[in-house]
């Protein structure tokens, strides 16, 4: 076996365990990546040349790419990622197990071989910005050039990472193997006391860029609890009013239900003044900073965005981001060499699907597949904030949790305090979306977003949480949204996109002590006027008796559901979280409110 001049002889821990995986998988040939623009090229042509990535139109995407995966590899595998911690008690009722003995033998049975006559490539990557206290740094080693030209948009990539590393042994273990792409040997390990992952079998984004949900979450929520700190599923977003004052917002939302929109929002018109400034869309790490406040980074470079949905009108941020150094994944090619995908303005009359079929537009078929992708650097993005890049990150101001409900949560509510927002998180659910395989549209319990990411047992996750707001001299303030709300004819009611900002100006003037509020049983919900619905088309008695109508028998139905998930977790749920549950549906059944 063969290792690039690159090898770096001074990290021993290294290069030992790239040559003991190297042994494993036995690759004809050893790669290690600098992250440099000729190797980028020189990737790229080896890419289209053995077919793994397309070209598109050079003139109209330049520097964009193609891929396709294979069909039954279009999504997260939930059932087939493990956390393999030493006890299963530590990995909890939420999260698949698996003892580690076992993970590494029957995963190594199918590693053992899986690169021959293909090339490894060893992948450094730093996870957050360069000098940051945040950092973390990971190796990923890997059969397929689709993951190295991701993952050098998705994180800092190459020299960077192993400058920062010198001669530590403090790095993420990632191996991935594509083998053979059979989802009976398809397999996502975390192994969190040997800051460990292993991935096999699959070539889809969520289960390979190893810096994103495997290491940014699973194993940073395991390293966050040890370390004082939180790893989360969340968009990070600036909010500068008119005035030039900005404020910063964290917002845990599960995949597919708009966090990217959010992060990139556009004011309406009538929001005149209003700046809306990008730091993240899927992860936040936050720390508490020397001010007492909690501060956030987006340990990412680029955004793995869900393309169907995302046109100029609904995200022209997102648009002009992915105009070029983009790689598309399962969206429809179009016969002149560029993309579109369900939504997308310009529907054309035929094209190549996402399973490499030809397709018309009459022919009934999704072009692209639901959960299609745009991998695209973030420093591209128009809105990108400024201070994406500061290593102290940002304060934040406000921290929101979301789902996709047809009915029961209002628009916008906020909680009593930290430990009732600590339960409004924990008891939060949301609709399933393409993003991970499974039915779509169920209701799920999913607190705080992180159910499939949360790399250890959601009660210590809560009990870790309910700390932190201990520890937070100045926290921020907890809210709840949902802009998914229907009526009776499957509508939804209320517009979103833009308008959320008006939304995101209500939760940011109740942390300024400026808006208005109702004390309900479920939180603090806006007094009607409180919210500015200039040049919208729905009425104040509207937005009062369906947006921010609290339906009392659907709430205690709710909590019942609540308290179901809540029994599934066990002895380790945090006594506070069950006397906030009792709290509420006292409340509940006394059923009034009281303007505060
Ligand atoms: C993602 C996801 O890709 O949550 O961000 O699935
Ligand atoms: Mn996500």
């Amino acid at each position: 076996m063969k290792s690039t001049d690159q090898t770096p002889m001074n990290n021993k821990t290294l290069v030992a365990w790239v040559e003991e995986m190297a042994k494993l998988c036995q690759p004809d040939k050893i790669v290690w990546c600098d992250g440099s623009e000729e190797e980028k090229i020189r990737l790229t042509r080896q890419a289209i040349e053995c077919g793994e990535v397309e070209e598109l139109n050079q003139e109209k995407l330049p520097s964009c790419l193609y891929a396709r995966s294979a069909e039954n590899d279009v999504a997260r595998v939930e059932h087939l990622t493990f956390i393999c911690s030493r006890s299963q008690k530590d990995a909890g009722p939420t999260n698949n197990w698996m003892d580690p003995r076992e993970a590494y033998k029957k995963l190594g049975d199918i590693f053992r071989g899986s690169m021959r006559g293909r090339t490894m490539y060893v992948v450094p990557f730093l996870m957050g910005i360069p000098g940051s206290p945040f950092n973390k740094i990971g190796i990923e080693l890997t059969d397929s050039i689709y993951v190295v030209l991701n993952m050098r948009i998705m994180t800092r990539m190459g020299k960077v990472a192993l400058d920062e590393l010198g001669s530590s042994s403090d790095f993420t273990r990632g191996l991935h193997s594509k083998a053979d792409l059979r989802v009976d040997r398809r397999y996502i390990c975390h192994f969190p006391e040997d800051n460990t992952i292993w991935s096999v079998g699959s070539n889809y984004g969520g289960n390979v860029l190893l810096g994103k949900k495997c290491l940014a979450l699973r194993i940073a929520s395991w390293l966050g609890r040890k370390e004082g700190w939180m790893a989360e599923h969340m968009l990070i977003v600036g909010v500068e009013n008119p005035r030039g004052e900005i404020h910063y917002l964290a917002g845990a939302f599960p995949s597919a239900c708009g966090k990217t929109n959010l992060a990139m929002l556009v004011p309406p018109p009538s929001l005149r003044g209003y700046k809306v400034w990008t730091v993240g869309d899927d992860i936040a790490w936050l720390r508490i900073g020397s001010d007492g406040r909690l501060w956030a980074i987006n340990p990412e470079a680029g955004f793995f965005g869900v393309a169907p949905g995302t046109n100029w009108k609904t995200n022209p941020n997102a648009m002009a981001t992915i105009q070029r150094n983009t790689i598309f994944t399962n969206v429809l090619k179009k016969l002149d060499g560029t993309v579109w995908w369900e939504g997308l303005e310009d529907l054309p009359a035929e094209g190549i699907d996402w399973r490499g079929r030809p397709w018309t537009s009459t022919s009934g078929e999704k072009g692209a597949h639901p959960n299609s992708r745009f991998t695209a650097p973030a420093s591209q993005c128009p809105s990108i904030s400024p201070e994406w890049e500061n290593p102290r990150g940002v304060p934040i101001s406000a921290i929101i949790f979301g789902g996709r409900r047809a009915r029961v949560a209002p628009l916008v509510y906020q909680s009593f305090d930290w430990q009732h927002g600590v339960f409004v998180g924990a008891s939060m659910a949301s609709e399933t979306t393409a993003a991970a395989t499974g039915r779509v549209g169920v209701v799920r319990r999913d607190p705080m977003a992180m159910l499939p990411f949360c790399g250890y047992n959601m009660g210590d996750y809560f009990r870790h949480w309910l700390n932190m707001g201990r520890k937070i001299p100045h926290p921020p303030k907890l809210f709840h949204v949902n802009w998914f709300r229907m009526d009776e004819t499957g509508k939804f009611i209320w517009p979103g996109f833009g308008d959320n900002l008006r939304v995101l100006e209500w939760i940011i003037e109740r942390v300024t002590g400026k808006a208005e509020a109702v004390e309900s049983p479920i939180g603090y919900l806006p007094k009607a006027n409180s919210i500015n619905l200039e040049g919208l088309n729905i009425s104040r008695e509207k937005l009062e008796s369906t947006l921010l109508n609290i339906d009392l028998d659907d709430w205690i139905a709710e909590a019942e559901s609540q308290m179901e998930f809540f029994n599934k977790i066990g002895d380790t749920l945090p006594q506070e979280i069950l006397q906030e549950h009792q709290k509420l549906l006292k409340r509940l059944k006394r059923g009034t409110s009281v303007l505060v």
